[in-house]
């Protein structure tokens, strides 16, 4: 893997000014948006009794180390307003980094890459679309590979949407 993506979601509030507000957050701290997928709205994977998610995949470059980039996400999570209560439950906005170049590192913190991708289709689409052919740096498998094998059924729409 070649790159630094994020993943932004959002399922509760006005979503779609959730991932353009997170965006330009992210972008206030000179962290620059090289790429970006389309907007999915996506069926919420673990507690169902939740609303869809939209979800979008960025690729940003910036001069930070993955914990400090991990730290701004959190602290652009806590401004706009995000209460942690239920794992995977709602939530206005969450970012997650997938993949940090060919990091790999299993901290209290932060998973290098983000351990879920493989299991998400809602991750693995918009991945997809940006970086079909990079390659996860455990198993050497590029994402359109990942996606081809994901067992995940939950539906993941395509919208019109812009950040
Ligand atoms: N995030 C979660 C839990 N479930 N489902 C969808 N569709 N999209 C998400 O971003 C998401 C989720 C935990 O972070
Ligand atoms: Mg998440
Ligand atoms: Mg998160």
């Amino acid at each position: 893997m070649n790159g630094i993506y994020l993943l932004l979601g959002s399922n509760l509030g006005d979503r779609l000014n959730n991932l353009r507000t997170a965006s330009n957050f992210l972008q206030n701290e000179n962290i620059k948006i090289l790429n970006e997928s389309s907007i999915y709205e996506t069926e919420p994977w673990g507690p169902s009794d939740q609303p869809w998610f939209l979800n979008i995949v960025i690729q940003v470059e910036t001069l930070l180390d993955e914990n400090s980039l991990l730290n701004f996400c959190l602290e652009v999570e806590q401004k706009m307003g995000r209460e942690r209560k239920e794992k995977w439950g709602a939530r206005l906005i969450d970012i997650d980094i997938l993949y940090y170049n060919d990091q790999i590192l299993e901290s209290e913190k932060l998973t290098l890459p983000h351990p879920g991708i493989e299991t998400r289709r809602f991750t693995l689409m918009p991945l997809c679309e940006i970086a079909p052919n990079e390659t996860h740096p455990i198993s050497s498998q590029s994402q359109v590979m990942l996606l081809s094998k994901c067992e995940d059924a939950l539906d993941c729409r395509l919208t019109e949407f812009q950040l």
